[in-house]
């Protein structure tokens, strides 16, 4: 079974900017935590971040040659990307959507998600935390647990 994790844009700042938003670990911190839960899990795992929505479409579409699922923090792109939706979508792989912060309880703008109705589960609210319980639900699903 083999995961592709991807961050979207500014997420790179995590651990840099907004402390009190986005907690201090930084994304280098997130992904080496993923990996050893991938390990735990003996699963495989790629990981991936860009500012660019076009490089973030043609990482899903050569991923997807190899990953089961597609583990996601579409950042700002979660409130205005039907094409990153549509890429998910196409490629016909589950995917699990990540946010680190309440965005339920921020700005009205950031309540919704164009991804949210197309992916397997969503995790929001729990801190970079959340990346490792999304981690989680999505191998047990591509298990068929
Ligand atoms: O809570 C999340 O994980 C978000 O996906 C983060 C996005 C935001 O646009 C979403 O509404 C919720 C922001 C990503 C920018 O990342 C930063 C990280 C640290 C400091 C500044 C920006």
């Amino acid at each position: 079974m083999r995961v592709a994790v991807i961050h979207g844009p500014n997420l790179r700042l995590l651990g840099r900017r907004e402390p009190e938003v986005y907690g201090k670990d930084t994304l280098a911190d997130v992904d080496e935590r993923l990996r050893a839960l991938a390990a735990e899990l003996e699963v495989e795992i790629e990981t991936f971040q860009s500012n660019h929505e076009g490089e973030i479409l043609d990482f899903v579409a050569r991923a997807a040659g190899s990953a089961d699922g597609f583990l996601v923090n579409p950042g700002g792109l979660t409130h205005t990307s039907v094409a990153f939706r549509d890429a998910l979508v196409g490629v016909g792989r589950p995917f699990v959507e990540v946010h680190i912060s309440n965005t339920a309880g921020r700005e009205p703008f950031r309540a919704h998600s164009y991804l949210s109705p197309v992916a397997a589960g969503v995790v929001f609210g729990f801190g970079v935390q959340g990346y490792l319980l999304g981690f989680r639900g999505l191998a047990s699903r591509l298990s068929g647990a």
